[in-house]
């Protein structure tokens, strides 16, 4: 078998080559394709318009750069790996070649920082006074919600008292703003209203995520945390459990339903307070 030249190994590698890009290429072209659209599901919410402004720019500053260090390394091998028996230049202490390659990321870095802090202190300064509030509790493997009820104060909840069937949220009925609180199973939102959204578990960590909203919460056993957003869409969305929380994980999804303020008020006053009678 003849060995192989120079020139052959150069041959193979540009096959190679040729062949990944191609199959990256069809890769993504498929993938597109299937999907139906370009990659994040459409923004249905106040605060994921900013979220996807600074996710896009993100990307396309460090794709850009990520392209032109990796066209500028493969100039390089191109250039001076032909001949193979080229000695590369070689010296220390370039105090301005230095300069640069540590300023110019930093400052890139900086201003991409300080982007990502203009976003977040919006989602996460105080909510609108107007907000309505529910609760999202997530369970081994399901969530529920509960609304505060006409006097829009939620009552008082002690594990000790949850029954599954008859006091799944363990509302205390010694307290009076327990009577009316309200516990359902899909959440329902009204549009363009901000809400406040106070995120619990039950037993172990769980994540309130819906895509639409660029929301993901973590809810914590023993925390009560609130975030809050404004649903500016109508429609029909899934929360999906972001965090690992056992073999039922995946079946682990609830429903949010956005709807105008008449069809909210209709459907909130079929519910029926989540506290059994007295006996
Ligand atoms: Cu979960």
């Amino acid at each position: 078998m003849p060995i192989p030249t120079h020139a052959d190994e150069r041959r193979t590698a540009a096959k190679v080559a040729a062949l990944i890009f191609a199959t990256v290429a069809l890769g993504v072209a498929f993938t597109l394709y299937a999907r139906g659209r370009w990659w994040l599901p459409p923004v249905a919410s106040a605060h994921g318009v900013l979220i996807d402004r600074l996710f896009y720019s993100t990307l396309w500053i460090t794709g850009a750069i990520f392209v032109l260090v990796h066209a500028f390394l493969g100039y390089l091998v191109w250039r001076h790996g032909a001949r193979g028996d080229e000695r590369a230049a070689h010296w220390h202490e370039h105090r301005r070649l230095e300069l640069t390659y540590t300023l110019v990321p930093a400052v890139g870095l900086a201003v991409m920082v300080s982007m990502s802090g203009v976003v977040w202190s919006k989602i996460h300064r105080a909510p609108p006074s107007d907000a309505m509030v529910v609760e999202v509790r997530g369970e081994q493997f399901a969530w529920q919600f509960r609304y505060p009820g006409p006097d829009g104060r939620f009552g008082r909840t002690d594990p000790k008292l949850i029954d599954p069937r008859r006091n799944p949220w363990g509302l205390d009925p010694a307290d009076p703003a327990a009577a009316d609180d309200l516990v359902t199973r899909d959440l329902h939102l009204v549009v363009d209203r901000p809400v406040r959204v106070r995120v619990r578990a039950r037993d172990v960590i769980h994540s309130f995520f819906v895509a639409e909203f660029r929301v993901k919460q973590d809810a914590v056993p023993g925390m009560t945390v609130e975030t809050w957003f404004v649903p500016t869409k109508t429609g029909v969305y899934e929360i999906a459990c972001a965090e690992l929380c056992g073999v039922g994980h995946y079946v682990m999804r609830g429903r949010v339903i956005v709807e105008g303020p008449d069809a909210f008020q209709a459907w909130l006053g079929q519910q029926k307070p989540a506290l059994p009678p007295a006996r």
